[in-house]
């Protein structure tokens, strides 16, 4: 395989040469114009040469030599996939005040398969009954309403795909004294992206008519923690969503079955799941979800409050801890970039540590406040690398340093950490997290 694959790549390598920059990042349209010949060729020439173990005398593979299994009613993976995990971890002695974290660098694309998708819970998993739920609207309203799952089920519903992100994630990353040796899942995995139905909240609110006076909204959960936040009104009139359905199915009760509150581009907590009531308020409520936990300390002393959208960040999921490169060669960075405040517009990858940056393609759809998926090829010389990613927003937003951000903030705040990520590769082709 190796000759075989060296060859091929090798005689391409006169038209590659001529676009590779100084630290081995190629061309974006490499990969886009050239993978086919490179890749397909090499590949077709190995398999058919050769019989693997699974193979008979006739030359069919064992899944030939009889029929298949019948259907069934609801699909599962193939088992040799059962390696893909979400990584949990639970509060000792709590059933499920905790989190788990979507195995980011074994996933292509932009949707989280919902078995995948990153779980918080304040107080584990309620098993609620959609019949029996309900959920009132009240407050500074003209009319307090409530409905049933029936009645919810009869307004207009609209489709958005976005991420969500705890703004709990990569703070493992980043704001610890020494670098933690994790995976990108472990390190990054509380984001993840689907596509959510449902119905816009402002519909709902404009049914019960909302008051001059009122500011905000108290959304609770009906979760044992009873975990609830306040909302600025204007978030809830643009593009909220009271969310029934992700990826097409009925959300998952780790998810907030049979409804929650969708915010796109806000910090996780305040999408409240499990959805119970939503109250109408002139001003925040300050619940225990915004006072105790969720605001920024600062090295003042002094916290922030409210700090909503979640900023611009990216990370290579792929070359990352566990997925080690295989010898010196061409291989294609993959990664995943979002932002609170709007698309992706642009993300740079360094191969050199962060002294010289190439623009990564963008694999469409590049969507609002949702995942992105940018690729680049790389070739590898078989020497100790440092890579990196820096996203930009529409809105001119670039994802900083790590140095920067504890520069700015100080290291005793938790949430909303986005410093760029850097793998190190050493001269076996594994990669660890590193501060450059
Ligand atoms: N009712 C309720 N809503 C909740 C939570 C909770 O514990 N209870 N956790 C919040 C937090 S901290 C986050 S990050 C998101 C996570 O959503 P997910 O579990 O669907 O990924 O849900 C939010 N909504
Ligand atoms: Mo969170």
């Amino acid at each position: 395989m190796e000759s075989n694959f060296g060859g091929i790549v090798e005689s391409k390598s006169k038209r590659i040469e001529e676009s590779v920059a100084g630290n081995g990042l190629l061309h974006r349209r490499v990969f886009l114009t050239q993978a086919g010949s490179i890749f397909g060729v090499g590949t077709m020439g190995m398999l058919g040469s050769e019989t693997t173990n699974a193979q008979n005398m006739q030359g069919r593979p064992a899944w030939m030599q009889s029929p298949g299994k019948g259907v069934g009613a609801y699909g599962t993976r193939a088992r040799f996939e059962d390696h893909v995990q979400r990584t949990a971890g639970s509060a000792p002695g709590t059933t499920g005040a905790g989190a788990s974290r979507t195995p980011l660098q074994h996933l292509e694309g932009i949707i989280t398969p919902n078995s995948l998708h990153f779980e918080r819970h304040h107080s584990g998993i309620p098993e609620i009954d959609p019949n029996e739920h309900r959920f009132l609207i009240h407050g500074l309203v003209d009319r307090p309403l409530i409905f049933d799952m029936d009645m919810l089920s009869r307004y207009p519903m609209i489709s958005k795909i976005h991420f969500i992100e705890c703004s709990g994630n990569s703070r493992v990353s980043g704001l610890i004294d020494e670098p933690v040796d994790q995976d990108c899942g472990v390190l990054h995995g509380l984001v993840s992206c689907s596509e959510w139905t449902g119905i816009p909240l402002s519909i709902l609110l404009d049914e019960a008519g909302v008051d001059p006076s009122a500011r905000w909204i108290l959304a609770e959960g009906s979760d044992s923690a009873a975990m609830s936040r306040s909302v600025p009104m204007a978030k809830a009139m643009d593009d909220a969503i009271i969310a029934i359905y992700q990826n097409g199915e009925r959300l998952r009760p780790d998810n907030g079955y049979p409804m929650r509150l969708f915010l796109p581009g806000f910090e996780g907590n305040t999408s409240v799941k499990w959805l119970r009531r939503i109250k109408v308020t002139a001003e925040p409520t300050m619940t225990k979800d915004e006072t105790s936990k969720y605001t920024d300390l600062l090295d003042d002393g002094t916290s922030l409050m409210f700090t909503y959208p979640m900023a611009v960040k990216s990370v290579i999921t792929s070359p990352s801890p566990g997925l080690d490169l295989n010898g010196a060669g061409i291989y294609e960075i993959s990664g995943i970039a979002w932002s609170g405040g709007g698309h992706i517009s642009k993300v740079e990858v360094s191969a050199d540590g962060g002294l010289t940056w190439g623009e990564a393609a963008l694999s469409e759809p590049v969507l609002d406040r949702s995942l992105t998926r940018f690729r680049m090829a790389w070739r590898w010389n078989g020497a100790p690398a440092v890579i990196m990613s820096r996203a930009i927003d529409n809105t001119g937003a670039i994802q900083p340093t790590r140095d920067s951000i504890i520069a700015e903030k100080g290291m005793k705040f938790a949430y909303h950490y986005n410093g760029i990520q850097s793998w190190a590769i050493d001269a076996e082709g594994r990669a660890v997290n590193t501060y450059v």
